[in-house]
């Protein structure tokens, strides 16, 4: 017959502790980031003078999974996206936004970041770009800032 294993002393005090600080700093990690940001013409690449601006509420899931909206005022909106670029460079459209109002872009449902493109966003290298006929290139932009997000909280 196989003696049973003697019982394992209790566990150090200062374990237990850390153990439990590290379940907080998941907890914490675990939690979607919610970005708000403005849109403006001066964020464009070259700047745009216009009255038109956004205000965007994006949230970045742990999962990568996209959710959000962007309102705007002062513009005849042709096309919005996530695209992936720096402050100050364009780049390519990651995410093409869907007309939900007469004023307001969403993210479209089950919307999600490749890993490089998440790697991307925590690089503060994603942004909003609004389009219009009168400035195809993109009228107004804001960029998703996670890191200034973060020192905010
Ligand atoms: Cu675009």
């Amino acid at each position: 017959m196989n003696a049973v294993p003697p019982i394992r002393p209790a566990l150090p005090r200062a374990f237990l502790a850390a153990g439990a600080l590290a379940l907080a700093l998941c907890a914490g990690a675990a939690a979607a980031d919610e970005l708000k940001f403005k849109l403006s013409g001066d964020m464009e690449v070259p700047p745009v003078a216009t009255q038109a601006a956004g205000n965007a509420k994006i949230t970045i899931d742990k999962d990568m999974a996209v959710s959000g909206e962007v309102m705007t005022s002062g513009i005849a909106a042709t096309m919005a996206h996530i695209h992936r670029g720096k402050a100050g460079s364009n780049g390519p459209v990651i995410i093409p936004l869907s007309k939900s109002g007469d004023n307001a872009w969403a993210v479209p449902a089950g919307a999600r970041l490749s890993a490089a493109e998440y790697k991307a966003y925590m690089e503060d290298e994603l942004y909003v770009n609004v389009h219009s006929a009168a400035h195809p290139g993109g009228e107004i932009r804001g960029q998703l800032m996670p890191r200034k997000a973060a020192m905010g909280k």
